[in-house]
């Protein structure tokens, strides 16, 4: 499904997989943003506002007594969107009219291929969130498409240990990574894909040429 919601020419979402690379590549692409002169703001989903944090808490890491009450999908998925309500609202449209970039590793891909593919859930209810709740789009998405054992492996190899969506089985990343792949498939104009197998540096590499290509197409004026 193709939104037709307005793309902020100052806005670029990283999407992926567990251990992609995001957060890698997000410096990569702030310093080739900041190396044209361009105040940049980066953000993260779910998150980016006080309040919007504290729903990423009990999404993903909820202490003992929230997380022995299942969190169902509706649920999961109605926080998220509450997140980025607010988070859209407080921090990514101010900027930009301020006339920031802004990055931010995630955004609403992630709830058609978290909470769409892997969960089930109608993605005309997520596409009816977020034309009611979001109400815009990034100019530009890189999608950090990697294999799922090779992320995962990454993921492990950090302190925390896995939080409630990363201890989801493999068949559930199979499912979003299906989805991402398929809205990538579906809206060209907006995406670039990645291989995020390569190396850190030529992902790197691969991603600031993206940003580079679609500065001098003058997308981003
Ligand atoms: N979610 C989110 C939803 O379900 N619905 C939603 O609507 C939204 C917005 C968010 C979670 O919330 C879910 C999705 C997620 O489960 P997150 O922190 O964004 O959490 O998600 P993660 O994917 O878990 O973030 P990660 O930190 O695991 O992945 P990154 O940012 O993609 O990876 P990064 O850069 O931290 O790298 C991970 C490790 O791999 C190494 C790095 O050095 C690091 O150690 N690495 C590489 N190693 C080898 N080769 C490369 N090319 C490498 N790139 C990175």
């Amino acid at each position: 499904m193709t939104s037709a919601l307005p793309r902020h020419p100052r806005f670029v979402s990283l999407e992926g997989g567990e251990g992609a690379g995001k957060t890698t590549a997000i410096n990569a692409i702030q310093t080739c943003l900041q190396r044209h002169g361009h105040e940049v703001l980066l953000t993260r989903e779910p998150g980016g506002t006080p309040l919007a944090e504290r729903i990423r808490a009990l999404v993903l890491t909820p202490d003992a007594e929230i997380a022995a009450e299942p969190l169902s999908a509706e649920a999961e998925l109605l926080l998220v969107f509450a997140a980025r309500a607010q988070h859209v609202r407080q921090v990514i449209l101010p900027a930009l009219q301020r006339g920031a970039y802004v990055i931010s590793d995630r955004f609403t891909d992630s709830s058609y291929a978290y909470q769409g593919g892997g969960r089930g859930l109608d993605v005309t209810w997520i596409a009816e969130l977020e034309r009611r709740a979001v109400g815009l789009l990034p100019g530009l998405t890189l999608l950090l498409d990697v294999d799922i054992a090779v992320g995962r492996a990454r993921a492990s190899g950090r302190d925390a240990g896995p939080d409630r969506i990363e201890a989801e089985r493999d068949d559930f990343f199979g499912r979003v990574r299906a989805a991402f792949q398929q809205r990538a498939a579906a809206d060209p104009q907006r995406f670039a894909l990645i291989d995020a197998g390569q190396p850190q540096p030529q992902v790197a590499a691969d991603v600031v040429a993206c940003v580079e290509r679609w500065l001098a197409q003058g997308a981003v004026a």
